[in-house]
């Protein structure tokens, strides 16, 4: 039951080297369009600072692993086709892709911010990756319209008094991971009427996009960030005001990979996502170069940008959080800090409680917060980091 982050973007971006840096998986990478035609799903990785030693105990995790106090919790990544424009309409590797993408709970837009593939993924120069961020966006709404649009034709052929209208949407979209409540807000929040009949072309496109906003929430991975033109669009880009609302990491799917692989090969000491590494191995002077070059740009940029875009999508875009379960008294029965779970935005200490088991759920009686040796109760909304042991009367 753990979280989906999806790549996303225009051909020849760098989704599947993110997608191999992250995973250690071997998808093949290519500088020519539609490098990849079916999803591949892996297991990736967000960084969650460890409680175990807050407590002076050495954590045992069950998944993932510890590294540096650093918990690195699993995620499953899935690296999809390339996104041409018409997509929504069958160009390129047509509409499968989006289907693959609906199964994500978010998105990392992978954008190449060196401006040296154009909307097709072909090389050029002098691209600019603002047109690459607006594009997807659209074609994800032109895929929310249609589907939008089904549904509005679907409640006007019915006899309007025997459903309603957000049902009706509700039961077209829901693929979408939307509830007729979410829908009926939203149509309202836009001023609109509930009555399809008083809207025009461009409130359908508005209430798509509203809609595609809330449920496909998505961050930018500037990717490429190792060249000079990409440095130069990333500076340009995040000055300007048509692009504060999205949150866009800076980012070098290569750099990931080389550290990633120095480290297999037992050339480096890497922690993923570290500002630094060591080198423990014999290199030669190319390969000393080279990484010299990669440890100027984790330096900088603290880190490779990899990790910071996966868990900006989890932490950030989808407010999820990060809980321990915890025990009050220090009585593990197989070892300290076995787990650490993702729930969504605002789960409760009964969530949690339901997280572990159904029936561990059922028979909530209270949580303990055991950083404080607080009781808490069902309500209590937790927080990352958060070490809660929950009791029950089914234990
Ligand atoms: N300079 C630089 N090049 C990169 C980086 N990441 C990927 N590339 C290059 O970009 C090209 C495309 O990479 P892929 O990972 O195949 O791109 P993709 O988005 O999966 O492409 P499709 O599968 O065709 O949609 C390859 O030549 C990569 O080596 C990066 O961080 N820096
Ligand atoms: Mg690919």
């Amino acid at each position: 039951m753990s979280y989906k982050i999806g790549l996303v973007g225009k051909p020849s971006v760098g989704k599947s080297t993110f997608f191999n840096a992250a995973t250690m998986g071997d998808v093949p990478e290519g500088a020519y369009p539609f490098t990849t035609i079916d999803p591949s799903l892996g297991e990736a990785y967000v960084r969650v600072d460890c409680a175990a030693p807050d407590f002076d105990e050495t954590c045992e995790p069950n998944t993932g692993y510890c590294r540096d106090d650093k918990r690195f919790v699993p995620v499953k990544l899935v690296d999809v086709a390339g996104l041409i424009p018409g997509a929504h309409e069958g160009k390129g590797l047509g509409n499968q892709f989006l289907t693959d993408l609906n199964e994500a709970d978010v998105l990392v837009h992978v954008v190449d911010f060196s401006g040296e593939t154009d909307m097709e993924g072909e090389p050029t120069e002098g691209h600019d990756p603002r047109d690459d961020i607006d594009f997807l966006e659209a074609e994800l709404d032109q895929w929310y319209l249609g589907i939008l649009e089904k549904g509005i034709e679907r409640f006007e052929t019915r006899h309007m008094a025997e459903t309603e209208l957000e049902v009706e949407l509700a039961e077209q979209m829901s693929a979408f991971g939307t509830n007729k409540d979410e829908i009926k807000q939203v149509i309202l929040s836009l001023g609109l009427e509930l009555d399809p009949e008083t809207w025009d072309d461009a409130d359908e496109l508005e209430l798509a996009r509203e809609i595609r906003k809330r449920t496909k929430p998505m961050v930018v991975a500037a990717n490429k960030m190792d060249t000079p033109e990409a440095r130069a669009n990333y500076e340009e880009i995040t000055s300007d005001p048509d692009y504060d609302h999205l949150t866009i990491v800076p980012c070098s799917a290569h750099a990931e990979k080389a550290l990633k692989t120095a480290e297999e090969n037992g050339v480096v000491e890497y922690t993923p996502g570290a500002s630094d590494f060591e080198i423990t191995g014999d290199v030669s002077d190319e390969q000393a170069a080279g990484l010299e070059q990669i440890r100027e740009f984790v330096s900088e940029f603290d880190g490779s940008g990899v990790q910071r875009a996966l868990e900006a999508a989890l932490f950030e875009e989808l407010d999820a959080v990060a809980v321990f379960p915890g025990s009050a008294n220090g009585n593990w029965t197989n070892g300290p800090f076995p787990d650490c779970f993702v729930l969504p935005a605002n789960a409760t200490a009964e969530d949690f409680a339901y997280h572990l088991h159904s029936d561990i759920g059922d028979g909530f009686l209270h949580a303990i917060d055991c950083r404080t040796d607080r009781q808490i109760g069902a309500d209590t909304e937790l927080e990352t980091g958060d070490v809660v042991e929950v009791i029950s009367t089914n234990q």
